[in-house]
């Protein structure tokens, strides 16, 4: 007892003896860190941290995450202090291309364990994967689905987001107009996770499987209650796992809500189910023509390649997970990745455009130029999809809120490898990092830059156009990270891209937007990064004929 009591006393006294030299000096806290600890982790004594006692404990992160302050303390460190920065004993942040995102991101670092928080059923989807091989098996039968030649040319898809922009989207919108009005108010939010939410799981399910939570507003409520539930959190199970499962499982403590297990499960069963009606058109198939918009084109292929791979492996079915729960697991990744992101960013183009009245009406008048144009009409088709692709100023003005509002602004965490690493720029300072280290980068500082994106804090699509020089034009799409980069970049960034088209395009075709209330838009601090007022209120204006 004793020997506890004075062991315990001894590390408070070295505890405050560090705190009392952190504040003192950091300078002397680091050379006797340099004394203390062994010759491959001395380096990291020497990089910069946002607190002395990120030399010492990952608690100080820890707190700053609890508090959901984990971007904007990241963001404050990488200006105040360069491009390399130390967040704990074990973690670093890179802000820089070359000896940053080029070696941690396109190297192939492996994911750092923090993402298998994002698994389903128990069971990992490509997402989820920390390490390289499993990853690449999976990804090799899906990136195909998703490639952009794929999306441009695709039929299904382009029938399937035709029908719902005619059929759903557009009569939302012309039902909110008061009767005899051209002008009518409403939150817009919603109705973009509902229509990115439809058309993402068009493609994953097919049509008649998939949501359709613009026509049935009590569905997409019920979905976004429990889907958003769960955040805030997500700070014990995913910063520490071991101690989340340990408290549950020993103490009988349980360190998040029981109701966000209750919306997992709520969520997973819905999947299950999408996945169950897309397996029964698929099975009709063989009987019946089905239409081709009918096809679940992502669910089939994916069935297909596990098929294969399981008749390759013989039946060994004690050692893999219920196969069901393979398919749903990834499949639940990819709607939920594709519908947040995609309704985010449409979120803060209705916002930026609303504000830039001038910016719109150039917008408004490259829309025009489609045929056809996507207007409400007896025989309504949507232009081809290579066509909208390729306008300038649409693609621009996309990539400019992807630029400035990322949905994923902040860290994407990798671990460096065993045998260590150099990272810094070259042409300053450079650490060498051992291995095991978490380091990451974060789109939201990438983006910041003002030597590189002049005047960063301002929507300024012009950026991206025209006449701006080669070498400036080139530097700029390096820091572009809204989608990540290397071999996790993601991997629905042309299906979003598509989608993200079409809605602008329909909504800019047909009405003129203000803004109303955009109180509480700005991005709330967290890996996936929602206005913290979930609301943008707009008013919309028919476009009269000119
Ligand atoms: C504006 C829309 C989108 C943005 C900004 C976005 C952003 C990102 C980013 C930054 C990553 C890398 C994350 C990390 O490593 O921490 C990622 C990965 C991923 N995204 Fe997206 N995404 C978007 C839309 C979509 C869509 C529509 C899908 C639909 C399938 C999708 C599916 C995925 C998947 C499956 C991964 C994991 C890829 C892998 O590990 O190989 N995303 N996304
Ligand atoms: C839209 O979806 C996001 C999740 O991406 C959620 O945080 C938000 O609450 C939803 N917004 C509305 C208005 O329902
Ligand atoms: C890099 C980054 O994402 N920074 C943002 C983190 O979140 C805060 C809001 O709490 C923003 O102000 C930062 O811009």
């Amino acid at each position: 007892m004793l020997t506890f009591t004075s062991s315990l006393l001894a590390l408070l006294l070295l505890f405050i003896l560090f705190a009392f030299l952190s504040i003192l000096s950091p300078r002397v806290l680091t050379s006797l860190l340099d004394i203390l600890t062994p010759p491959p982790l001395r380096s990291l004594n020497s990089i910069p941290t946002p607190s002395p006692l990120c030399h010492i404990t990952p608690l100080y992160m820890h707190y700053i995450r609890h508090s959901k302050r984990e971007n904007a303390t990241i963001e404050a460190a990488h200006q105040k202090l360069g491009p390399v920065i130390r967040l704990g004993p074990r973690e670093i942040s890179v802000n820089c291309v070359k000896g940053g995102i080029r070696e941690v991101y396109g190297g192939g670092y492996e994911k750092s364990c923090w993402y298998a928080f994002f698994g389903n059923f128990g069971v990992p989807n490509m997402f989820s994967t920390i390490s390289h091989k499993p990853h690449a098996h999976r990804k090799r039968m899906l990136s195909n689905i998703y490639s952009k030649s794929t999306i441009l040319s695709s039929a299904p898809l382009h029938t399937q987001t035709s029908n719902i922009i005619y059929n759903r989207f557009l009569p939302y919108l012309f039902s909110t107009l008061p009767e005899n009005s051209d002008s009518g108010i409403l939150n817009i939010f919603p109705l973009l996770n509902a229509t990115t939410m439809d058309i993402t799981t068009a493609y994953i399910f097919g049509p008649s499987s998939g949501s359709d939570f613009i026509r049935k507003p009590e569905k997409l409520d019920r979905f976004l209650h429990i889907y958003a539930c769960r955040f805030g959190f997500t700070f014990f199970p995913q910063e520490l796992p071991q101690l989340t499962e340990g408290a549950r499982k020993w103490l009988g403590v349980r360190l998040y809500p029981e109701f966000v297990d209750e919306a997992n499960r709520e969520i997973e069963a819905w999947t299950r189910g999408m996945c169950q009606s897309a397996e029964r058109v698929l099975g009709e198939k063989e009987t019946r023509n089905v239409r081709v918009e009918d096809v679940p084109v992502v669910y089939s292929q994916l069935s297909a390649a596990l098929e294969k791979e399981r008749k390759k492996n013989g039946d060994d079915v004690e050692k893999v997970p219920d196969p069901v729960n393979v398919i749903a697991s990834e499949l639940l990744d990819h709607l939920a990745a594709g519908f947040e992101t995609s309704g985010i960013t449409l979120t803060y183009l209705v916002y930026e455009l609303s504000r830039h009245p001038d910016i719109q009406a150039k917008l408004r008048s490259e829309l025009l130029t489609l045929a056809p144009a996507i207007v409400p009409s007896p025989a309504p088709g949507l232009p081809d999809a290579k066509d909208i692709d390729t306008l300038p100023f649409l693609h621009a003005v996309i990539w400019e809120t992807l630029r400035l509002h990322s949905a994923i602004p902040g860290p994407q965490p990798r671990v460096t490898p065993a045998s260590g690493c150099q990272l810094g720029p070259p042409d300053s300072t450079t650490y060498w990092i051992p291995g095991g280290v978490r380091v990451s980068a974060s789109a939201g500082v990438l983006h910041a830059n003002d030597e590189v994106f002049e005047r960063a804090d301002q929507w300024r699509p012009e950026r991206w156009l025209g006449d701006v020089e080669e070498e400036r034009r080139k530097e700029m799409d390096r820091w572009f990270w809204a989608f990540g980069s290397g071999g996790r970049m993601c991997v629905g960034r042309h299906l979003a891209l598509y989608q993200m088209k079409y809605i602008l395009a329909a909504i800019y075709s047909n009405f003129k937007t203000t803004v109303i209330d955009d109180a509480g838009i700005e991005q709330s601090d967290a890996y996936t990064a929602p206005p913290k007022s979930d609301k943008l209120m707009i008013r919309l204006e028919c476009v009269k004929d000119e």
